[in-house]
């Protein structure tokens, strides 16, 4: 008997097809956590400790190649009693949010995959930054989720009409909500959007509210919840790992560690699409490539001049603009780098063949 139902797990049919015709005899299941190349998966049957297989590893290039929370993989056994289970494939991702790792190496960090909603949090008080929320609408557009961006702790907040137009002057085309998991506020509306079958993930600075929202949905205090600092309220990273839990009656969410600071990865059509009313005023500047600092007839200047756009809005658009540009360069240079390495593996590969024969 089935003690899951997959699809309440966020199955999309696609996925499902996919699974079919690649894995014959193995079981599908979704990855809930990740700690030390150590995966916990679920399947039909329970959550089972599982390990990637030999060839997994073999040909992994990057941080990209492994399974990451909400992977849906492709494991040898639903139970793990005679030891781990191996995960012999990871299923085709229909979205991925990720960033850059901290320090000079141009790493990927995976927050979370295959999730419908990115929920950006922060709070209406301390961690309140609009330039910040640009960089993570950016990354959410980039990563295929849909976007939502949910303001915490609107009971330590004075004016949170005025916060919210604010943010809704930025957050071109993104839901927004006021919630306080105080008074209850905003949270039904929350719930609106963790239906059966959807997966949502709450991403933001530590200290905002992120685990003390999920035990809202769940109804109890199963998720660590912890202080903030006296002073500038930031929050002691009490969520140490990523993990995915279902919601009953609900969807599924995915709680994440608080960041420190979101570092892109080419997220260039997400600063595209967050930035719509700066680019469709570029389309009316007089020439077609306008730098828009001194050019005559620069249609954003213009715009700037007249209070339509903030300035700082503007910089933070040519900022992150920048910041994409320069990543998009060294992925490029790194692919290349990986289909040589691949390149040699196989020609090792087949090397080691003829040498058998
Ligand atoms: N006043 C008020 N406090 C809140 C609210 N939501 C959370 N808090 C408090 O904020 C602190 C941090 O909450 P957490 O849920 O641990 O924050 P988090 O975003 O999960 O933080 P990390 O796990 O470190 O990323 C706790 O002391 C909560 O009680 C709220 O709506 N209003
Ligand atoms: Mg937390
Ligand atoms: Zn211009």
């Amino acid at each position: 008997m089935s003690k899951f139902n997959l699809k309440e797990l966020g199955l999309k049919d696609s996925t499902a097809r996919e699974f079919e015709s690649l894995y014959k005899d193995k079981y599908l299941g979704r990855v809930v956590c990740e700690q030390k190349n150590c995966y916990r998966v679920v399947t039909e049957s329970g959550i089972i400790n599982a390990k990637v297989s030999g060839k997994i590893m073999y040909d992994a290039c990057s941080r990209e190649d492994y399974p990451a929370v909400g992977d849906w993989v492709a494991v040898d056994r639903d139970e793990d009693l005679q030891g781990d289970a191996i995960i012999h494939g990871i299923l085709k991702r229909y979205s991925k949010f990720s960033r850059k790792v901290a320090g000079v190496k141009n790493d990927e960090q995976i927050i979370a995959v295959n999730i419908d909603i990115a929920f950006i949090t922060m709070s209406l008080n301390s961690n309140f930054n609009l330039r910040r929320l640009e960089r993570y609408i950016s990354t959410a557009w980039e990563s295929g989720a849909k976007p939502v961006v949910v303001l915490t702790k609107a009971d330590l907040c004075e004016d949170v009409e005025e916060k919210l137009s604010e943010v809704l002057d930025i957050a071109i085309g993104v839901d927004v909500l006021a919630v306080s998991s105080l008074t209850n506020e905003g949270i039904d509306k929350l719930k609106q959007y963790i239906t059966k079958g959807k997966t949502a993930a709450f991403i933001g600075s530590s200290g905002v509210g992120k685990s003390t929202l999920i035990n809202k949905l769940l109804g109890d205090e199963r998720l660590k919840v912890g202080e903030v600092r006296q002073g500038d309220e930031k929050g002691k990273h009490t969520t140490t790992y990523r993990e995915l839990i279902l919601i009953p009656n609900g969807g599924v969410v995915i709680d994440t560690p608080g960041m420190r600071e979101l570092h892109i990865m080419d997220i260039s059509e997400g600063v595209e699409n967050s930035f719509k009313d700066i680019e469709e005023l570029a389309l009316n500047c007089k020439f077609k490539n306008c730098t828009h600092n001194a050019e005559p007839g620069c249609a954003v200047k213009k715009a700037i001049q007249d209070g339509i756009i903030s300035e700082d809005r503007y910089k933070n658009y040519i900022k992150l603009k920048k910041e994409a540009e320069f990543m998009a360069k060294k992925e490029k240079t790194k692919r290349m780098r990986d289909s040589k390495k691949v390149k040699v593996k196989k020609n090792n590969c087949k090397k080691g063949l003829e040498e058998l024969v």
